[in-house]
């Protein structure tokens, strides 16, 4: 059967175009914990000053000690042999070399955490096969961290990076309110987190109070003004492109009428978030899922995964069709249910796989089930870094992942005999891992 020029006929040409294309494809990050130097950064490198609470975290110290690796040696090195404060009193280096002995030299580094450390070492041409991380090390204190931030972008083909401002984090808030244009970084973007404000309004309202705009624990008017105001000011002190918050399993819309503490957070994201999204034309984005602290000792590693409730989303887009959701949820069981829901409203935008779900195996199911359910219309990934140099192995794992479905669904479609051409490829890949993103976040 003749083809079209420019269509691309065997199996071997669509894997060669589409592993390009995804190779090529610079990525918009929309939801990772990453900040600009001008926050501060732990890691002094060849120019910077160190800063112990600096909220940019980089280099082999800060890979090897992030939060899902503290989790896995706890497995191999119980409390009984390390009480917890014994650890969390340690050097970050000395923490690290504790990891990298029971992680990556008595035992095999198999895990995702544990191979994205070496991937990432791997591919700023240091050598993974070292004995132990000093000549990395040394390496690291001679970057410069503005400089270095440019060096991973340019390694991870990551074009823009979208933070996570949680306003109601203090060490976060007053660096915004000692210097307004902290953010002011072109290579990043703001994100207003805003977790208390649904997890547990009354905290929240003697925050505001505290602030400044007076809020009381049963939402008075004057509330629900101070908390919009309070929204706004934030809005536009950060140029927050969307706002987001982490959902509980148990988080149900509507809320369980008897639980006073979750019918506070219906009312403000009734009548004071969703609003407040409506009017500055935003979207508002849930990762919904999240246990925290069910074991407080391991601290950001000891969060949980639990199943949750999508025909609360479900009720969400129908009620409030004047908004856009970013929706996506930590459990495996969650992510089928999720996906017919956004067949059912142009208003959810699906995207990433997020935490505990960010896993080959899963990222590969995921990504599978939805192009399956949705085509071309949500966003496959996000990275969720917490440590700058994370961003080379989190889109090296799911570039590939992304390609080995991509490869597949084409192929499929050329099997019936209409080819594929190289543009509708290229278009697919700028759709999935930048343009969703844009063009949902911008809609008018
Ligand atoms: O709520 C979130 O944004 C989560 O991603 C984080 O809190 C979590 O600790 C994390 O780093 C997941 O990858
Ligand atoms: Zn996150």
């Amino acid at each position: 059967m003749a083809h079209a020029p420019n269509t691309l006929a065997s199996p071997a040409d669509i894997a060669a175009a589409v592993a390009a294309a995804v190779e090529r494809q610079p990525v918009i990050d929309m939801h990772t914990h990453l900040y600009p130097p001008s926050f501060g950064t732990t890691l002094a490198g060849r120019t910077g000053k160190s800063d112990l609470n600096g909220m940019l975290l980089w280099g082999v110290d800060e890979l090897l000690t992030y939060h899902y690796l503290v989790a896995e040696v706890y497995r191999v090195v119980t409390p009984d042999k390390l009480p917890y404060e014994q650890f969390w009193r340690m050097t970050k280096r000395q923490q690290a070399d504790h990891i990298w002995k029971n992680l990556f030299v008595e035992r095999a580094p198999i895990s995702e955490a544990c191979r994205g450390v070496l991937t990432t070492i791997q591919k700023l041409g240091l050598d993974p096969s070292d004995p132990t991380p000093d000549g990395w090390r040394k390496w690291f204190d001679q970057q410069d961290p503005s400089e270095y931030i440019d060096r991973v972008m340019q390694v991870a083909n990551v074009k823009s990076i979208t933070m996570t401002n949680a306003v109601f984090d203090d060490n976060e808030r007053q660096r915004w309110l000692d210097n307004p244009n902290v953010g002011a970084d072109p290579r990043f973007t703001a994100v207003l987190r805003i977790d208390p404000l649904l997890r547990n309004w009354p905290e929240a309202a003697k925050k505001l109070t505290q602030w400044g705009r007076r809020a009381e624990e049963n939402l008075s008017a004057t509330s629900i003004s101070s908390a919009k105001i309070f929204l706004n000011d934030w809005i536009n002190k950060q140029k927050a492109i969307y706002l987001a918050v982490s959902l509980p399993p148990e988080w149900r819309y509507p809320a369980d009428p008897n639980d006073p503490i979750a019918r506070a957070g219906q009312t403000v994201l009734e009548q004071v978030i969703l609003p407040v999204c409506a009017d500055h034309n935003i979207p508002f984005a849930m990762m919904i899922g999240s246990h925290l602290r069910v074991n407080p000792a391991l601290r950001e590693a000891g969060d949980m995964v639990g199943k949750a409730d999508v025909q609360s989303v479900v009720n969400l887009c129908r009620e409030f069709p004047q908004n856009r959701f970013f929706v996506t949820f930590l459990a495996r069981e969650n992510q089928h249910e999720v996906a017919v829901a956004a067949r059912k409203f142009g208003n959810l935008m699906l995207f990433g796989c997020w935490w505990f779900v960010n896993n080959p195996s899963l990222i590969e199911e995921i990504t599978r089930m939805r192009c399956e359910l949705l085509g071309t219309s949500f966003i496959p990934q996000h990275s969720d870094a917490r440590v700058l140099d994370q961003l080379i192995y989190k889109w090296d794992h799911s570039r590939k992942i992304i390609a080995k479905v991509l490869t597949d669904k084409f192929q499929d479609v050329a099997a019936t005999g209409r080819a594929p051409t190289k543009e509708s490829i290229d278009g697919t890949v700028r759709l999935m891992l930048a343009e969703n993103f844009e063009r949902f976040r911008t809609a008018k």
